[in-house]
């Protein structure tokens, strides 16, 4: 995935050199340094698959309660996903189920996902709050998230979305609500070291891009980088309001105009792409892809992991949905959960890349092409995953 060695950055019968945990060398078997092939018992043969950087899924809601396939039911009855969220289900009936359910019952459901995102070949996952909307239950769901990188191979980073959507006992009163957040959750998220990055959901069903940008801006005030779920089922100039506050992105984007896209190349944000919950919701406006390439805007891809809008448990699923309806080639895709996907958890520097000096997260497949990643549709080639330099599958 080097950016100046052409197609995918492919090198055809290569050599990863790992020492612990960092990669020492990579490029062509003819090239490599003799010394690094003078121990074949440290040897390990990729058996004529291909090697990328671990996988990295840098958007998902994948710690919560309960499921919404009843919802799911009553939206192919022809009622719509905003619809149901105004009549108190959507992300407020996760709310209930995520704030019912038990830490052991939570942990070993999250972690079963991602344990299921780890055999397809990803070796980094954000996770967000977003499912307590209570300071004790958005911190608690945090620590959750927290320990579930602990013991895994797979590194999390957690983000705090407490704007993720208005829980009742605000229902009169939303300022309080984003003054709870601002004021409260923000300080103690960042206080305990509980976050990396805070989110907000700029949306009609959610928040405004005024209560957006307030909360934003207590993340930076609290040294916390910034998100946001941006223009997704409507245009409230969510991308414009991301670069303004020096977020890393703006995700989702279906609606973004151009001059959403322009001031995102400006301000350096990324664009993370979401097809799979386009795909769930059956949604039909197709973000600027064609934009973000002509003013240079990097995109990510991402699963969206979560109950309502996005029950997609494998990065490939992600490959396939953003290259068939967001028309990403297989490389673009590849490169949003490797290379394009480290900057927007500020890794750029250590992940996302087979390089000398990047961290040794690898995965290993069983494809003839690249291509096949994204070509695939339910089946998993990966063979084999390498995390921090130790074989883990
Ligand atoms: N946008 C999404 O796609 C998810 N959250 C968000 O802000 C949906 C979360 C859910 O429906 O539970
Ligand atoms: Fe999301």
């Amino acid at each position: 995935m080097r950016p100046e060695s052409g197609a995918y950055g492919a090198v055809e019968d290569g050599v990863v050199a790992i020492d612990g945990s960092t990669i020492t060398w990579a490029g062509a078997a003819a090239d490599a340094p003799t010394r690094l092939l003078s121990d074949p018992a440290a040897e390990v043969d990729a058996g004529g698959g291909w090697i990328t950087p671990g996988l990295m899924d840098v958007h998902t809601h994948l710690l919560f309660g309960g499921t919404r396939a009843d919802e799911f039911e009553m939206r192919l009855t022809g009622i719509g996903y905003e619809e149901i969220a105004r009549r108190g289900g959507g992300i407020l009936s996760t709310v209930r189920a995520t704030r019912d359910a038990s830490d052991d019952v939570l942990e070993s459901r999250a972690g079963a996902r991602i344990d299921h995102l780890s055999a397809h070949g990803v070796t980094t996952v954000e996770i967000k709050s977003g499912y307590g909307l209570d300071l004790e239950a958005e911190l608690r769901m945090l620590r959750i998230a927290r320990r579930l990188g602990e013991g895994r191979p797979v590194t999390v980073r957690t983000t705090l979305l407490g704007a993720h959507a208005l829980p009742p006992e605000f229902a009169a009163d939303r300022g309080a609500f984003v003054a709870l957040v601002c004021e409260e959750m923000i300080p103690a998220a960042a206080r305990g070291g509980l976050a990396d990055a805070v989110d907000a959901f700029c949306e009609g069903i959610a928040f405004t891009a005024d209560e957006c940008e307030r909360v934003l801006r207590a993340g930076t005030a609290h040294g916390l980088a910034r998100r946001l779920h941006a223009d997704q089922l409507s245009d409230l100039s969510g991308a414009e309001l991301a670069a303004r506050v020096g977020a890393r992105s703006a995700d989702h984007l279906e609606h973004t105009s151009e001059a959403g896209v322009r001031a995102m190349a400006a301000a350096g944000t990324t664009a993370v792409l979401l097809p799979g919950a386009f795909h769930f919701l059956s949604e039909t406006h197709a973000p600027p892809i064609d934009g973000f390439r002509r003013h240079g805007v990097p995109m990510a891809v991402a699963t969206d992991l979560n109950p309502g809008s996005s029950p997609v448990a494998s990065p490939l699923v992600a490959f396939n949905l953003a290259s068939v309806l967001f028309g990403l080639t297989p490389e673009e895709a590849l490169s949003g959960m490797t290379r394009h996907a480290a900057p927007v958890l500020g890794m750029e520097r250590t992940h996302g890349v087979l390089a000398s000096g990047f961290t040794a997260d690898l995965a290993v497949w069983d494809v003839d092409r690249p291509a096949e990643l994204a070509y695939w549709l339910g089946a998993n080639p990966c063979r084999s995953v390498v995390k921090d330099g130790i074989v883990v599958r």
